[in-house]
């Protein structure tokens, strides 16, 4: 067994080339030719495979890391000797990596008239042979939905989306390109004053696609309501841990999410999916994982916290703050974004009353919470001081009427108030 270290190969003239995936783990076997990483340049990807084969005793590097040839990527215990590199595999991504043509690297001046600026092809996460792949078959990358960490488009996710047939989007696209190119900016921003000119984050490119999408395909309706919730606040404030004594930290969203988990049970409907409305299929979720929009430095992140039904108010808080902690090191993995019932998008912490929250394609629905606050309501003849919590929930309107949406939202009313919220946290 001899220890052997994997250094970044032959990317041509390219440094500091961003690693976009790690596609291993310290302790994994791997073997020759194996992807390890993922690299991204302005226009290119490619994935860099093991040269030997072996065990992982040490991984270098994490996803956002800039590399040139010979950093160090990682260890192995291998049985190879350490002297064999494969030549054809290096040159092959030196090749790829220089096939990104020179005319097309990012453009060193904001472009003031939009008649000019290209597609966006480089916003997708795909390999250049997935590209040639959707252009050959005439289809737009940048409108297929991604399967992989981060969005990432794969040849499946290509032969998927052919094969239900959306390329009707296409269509809808074309419509918008052309009223693109009726809009022009006739003046440079610098000639109002100074400017700086920044690079969009990786994360809010990919968020961009996704929230476009949604936005364009399902009919928005945002239903907006104020639930008192004075008693669940109590409650709350009151829970102690019994062994040390100490006031018990919980987030009001654990509660949120366990309302909204007994609001699904009897409202399927909420709990669905539909990804393509012309195949005429719904698919009812029968689990209960929550999506938690997340505000991170790099851009919003949308987690689940899986089988909300099964876990107590404490231990969902506990598994939430680790889990935004996760994405806000950007060390989750690219499953934990799928498979949601419905998502929460939660500004209570910071501030403001009612907004409009962008459903998380493929889901039907999605529950905005803002900043309780105190209220003078007037109840049995006489003004009281109530806690209210603002909600403004936004459905896909193909699916779910406005009446049932109202009933949805008394029914997370009821569920957060009075006793109830004592029978959720149990
Ligand atoms: N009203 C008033 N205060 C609230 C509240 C609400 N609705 N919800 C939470 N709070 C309080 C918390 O109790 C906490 O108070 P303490 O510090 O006194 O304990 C404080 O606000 C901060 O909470 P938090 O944000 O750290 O934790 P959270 O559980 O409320 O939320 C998370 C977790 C991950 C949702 C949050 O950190 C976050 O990222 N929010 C932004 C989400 C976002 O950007 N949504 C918009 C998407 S659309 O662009």
């Amino acid at each position: 067994m001899s220890k052997i270290e994997i250094k970044v190969p032959n990317i041509g003239d390219y440094k500091d080339v961003e690693i976009i995936e790690v596609l291993v783990k310290n302790g994994q076997d791997i073997s020759k030719g194996d992807p390890i990483i993922t690299l991204e340049s302005d226009k290119s990807s490619v994935e860099v495979p093991s040269d030997y084969s072996g065990k992982i005793t040490k991984l270098k590097v994490n996803v956002g890391d800039k590399v040139s040839e010979g950093d160090l990527i990682l260890e192995i215990d291998s049985k190879d000797t350490g002297i064999k590199k494969d030549k054809k595999l290096e040159n092959n991504l030196s090749e790829d990596i220089d096939k990104i043509p020179k005319e097309i690297q990012k453009p060193k001046k904001i472009i003031s008239n939009i008649q000019n600026i290209n597609t966006n092809s480089d916003l997708v996460l795909a390999s250049p042979k997935v590209r040639k792949f959707a252009r050959e078959l005439g289809t737009d990358i940048n409108i297929i939905p991604g399967t992989e960490r981060l969005g990432r488009v794969t040849e499946d996710d290509v032969k998927r989306f052919i094969s239900h047939g959306l390329n009707q989007n296409q269509t809808t696209k074309e419509v918008d390109k052309s009223k693109k190119t009726t809009v022009k900016i006739e003046y440079e921003h610098s000639e109002f004053g100074e400017i700086e000119e920044k690079d969009i984050p990786r994360i809010k490119r990919l968020a961009a696609l996704h929230l476009k999408n949604s936005y364009n395909t399902i009919p928005h309706v945002t239903h907006h309501d104020e639930i008192d919730i004075t008693e669940m606040e109590e409650f709350r404030n009151s829970l102690i841990d019994h062994y040390t004594g100490e006031k018990l930290k919980i987030t009001p969203l654990a509660f949120i999410m366990k309302a909204l988990v007994a609001a699904l049970k009897k409202f399927p409907s909420f709990n669905s999916s539909i990804e393509d409305m012309s195949d005429g299929k719904i698919y009812y979720k029968k689990y209960y994982h929550i999506g938690v929009a997340v505000d991170t430095p790099n851009g919003l992140m949308v987690p689940k916290i899986r089988e909300v039904d099964k876990k107590n108010i404490n231990y969902i808080s506990k598994e939430l703050r680790e889990v935004a902690q996760k994405c806000r090191d950007l060390k989750i993995d690219k499953k934990e974004f799928y498979g949601g019932s419905m998502t929460i998008s939660s500004l209570g912490g910071i501030g403001g009353s009612f907004f409009t929250p962008i459903i998380n394609y493929p889901e039907v629905a999605i529950l905005g919470v803002s900043k309780l606050n105190k209220k003078q309501i007037y109840i049995d003849n006489q003004f009281k001081v109530r806690t209210l919590l603002p909600i403004s929930l936004s459905y896909d309107h193909r699916i779910i009427d406005g009446a049932e949406a109202a009933r949805f939202c008394n029914e997370i009313r009821d569920n957060l108030g009075k006793n109830f919220a004592f029978k959720l946290a149990i």
